[in-house]
């Protein structure tokens, strides 16, 4: 068994991701891309094609990360590689504050800066990114995306493969659905019903919600 890690992806999340996963004393030996990716991501050597995590299994390899932004995305190719008996890892930078009472899914990203606050529960895949802050009780769903610097209260859901935007401000208790985008600074203080897009201060949904 090789206990080096495939990284699924091999973009710009990727190349913060393999830092994670290296600053966590990691060795990543692949990254699987789709088809005409780049020769290397950093100095990773990229593979085309899913094809190629099956036979990286069977050369031995066990351990993915699936770093790619996009929620819909990252779940599919989660979703296939725990079909091939991969086991996904955490990428959790040395430099983020996680309570020891918070509760983290796998296949999870938490980048520097990020702060997780008592009993707040983070679901798997989801991406804490730069600097986020995820207080007491708050509820992050599978898949989610919170971008760099939003502020999260406590007591906040927030449905699975929802994105919050680079910014965002979420005042305490509010329920956000699934699937639901908020723009780069909105600062939300009433809850957002599912697949909603919502924008500006404070954030109000714009058109319909994508059925
Ligand atoms: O089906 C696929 C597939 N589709 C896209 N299979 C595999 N194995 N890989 C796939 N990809 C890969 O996603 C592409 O080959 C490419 O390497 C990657 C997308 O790269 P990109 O740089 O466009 O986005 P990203 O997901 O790395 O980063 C986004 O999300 C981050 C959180 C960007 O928006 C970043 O700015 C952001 N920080």
């Amino acid at each position: 068994m090789n206990t080096d890690i495939i990284v699924i992806g091999a973009g710009g999340h990727a190349k913060v991701c393999i830092e994670l996963l290296r600053s966590m004393g990691e060795r990543v030996a692949f990254c699987v891309g789709a088809p005409g990716s780049p020769d290397r991501c950093l100095d990773v050597p990229v593979l085309n094609g899913d094809d190629n995590l099956a036979t990286l299994h069977q050369k031995g390899y066990s351990r993915a990360f699936v770093a790619i932004g996009s929620n819909g995305i990252r779940d599919r190719l989660a979703r296939l590689a725990v079909d091939q008996e991969y086991g996904l890892v955490n990428a959790i930078s040395p430099h983020a504050v996680i309570s020891p009472t918070a509760e983290l899914g796998t296949g999870i990203a938490v980048m520097a800066g990020a702060v997780i606050n008592a009993s707040a529960l983070i679901g798997d895949l989801a991406i804490i990114n730069t600097g986020a802050t995820i207080d007491h009780d708050c509820r992050i769903g599978r898949g989610v995306h919170i971008a760099p610097r939003c502020a999260l209260s406590g007591n906040v859901r927030v449905g699975d493969h929802s994105f919050l935007g680079a910014g965002c401000t979420v005042i305490d208790g509010i329920r956000i659905g699934e699937g639901v985008t908020v723009g780069a600074g909105g600062v939300v203080i009433s809850d957002i019903g599912p697949k909603a897009t919502a924008v500006g201060v404070p954030a109000r949904v714009v058109g319909d919600p994508i059925k």
